[in-house]
């Protein structure tokens, strides 16, 4: 299954979390990382009186589950040492399955297509750019949400290299 992971950090030297993130995935079981975005620096949104982020998006092949993918997912957050401050505050190292294919879920663990895909500039801009022809389920293409949603501060740093 295509997969797409959205990676966002803003504390603990937020571009190295993400580069070692997007390194980590490189080695998750069954699958194969595809693609990576640049890196972005982007506002909090939320409490304001928290530092700006660093976001990114990986495109995988996987054999995983949604549910399995998850939880390697949440190993990866745990060994780069996760720390969450409080809600919608700063966190070290956050790693969301964005989507799963064409694929709806929806349970207590996991709501995929990811609820703030559609609005959220950091997720729209990095995916749009490793898939720019991409449909996402229930929102429709995504170049059209890209024409509905101002960047809102997103700034595009540079292209990693693994
Ligand atoms: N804000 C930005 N800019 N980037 C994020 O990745 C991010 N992640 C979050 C909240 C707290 C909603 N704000 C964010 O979880």
């Amino acid at each position: 299954m295509r997969a797409y992971i959205g990676l966002g950090s803003n504390l603990a030297d937020p571009i190295d979390q993400v580069k070692t993130a997007i390194g980590n995935l490189q080695s998750l079981p069954d699958s194969q990382l595809i693609a990576w975005s640049s890196l972005y620096a982007s506002p909090p949104m939320g409490p304001q009186d928290q530092p700006d982020y660093i976001n990114a998006v990986a495109e995988i092949e996987t054999a995983l589950s949604a549910h399995q993918l998850l939880d390697a997912l949440q190993a990866i957050e745990q060994q780069q040492g996760r720390i969450r401050k409080r809600h919608w505050g700063e966190r070290t190292l956050d790693l969301d399955v964005l989507l799963y294919g064409q694929n709806e879920i929806y349970d207590e663990r996991l709501q995929i297509p990811h609820p703030g895909i559609s609005l959220r500039a950091f997720v729209l801009y990095p995916l749009a750019e490793i898939a720019p022809d991409l449909k996402i389920p229930k929102a429709g293409e995504i170049e059209q949400l890209l024409q509905h949603c101002p960047r809102d501060g997103l700034r595009k740093l540079e292209k990693i290299l693994l």
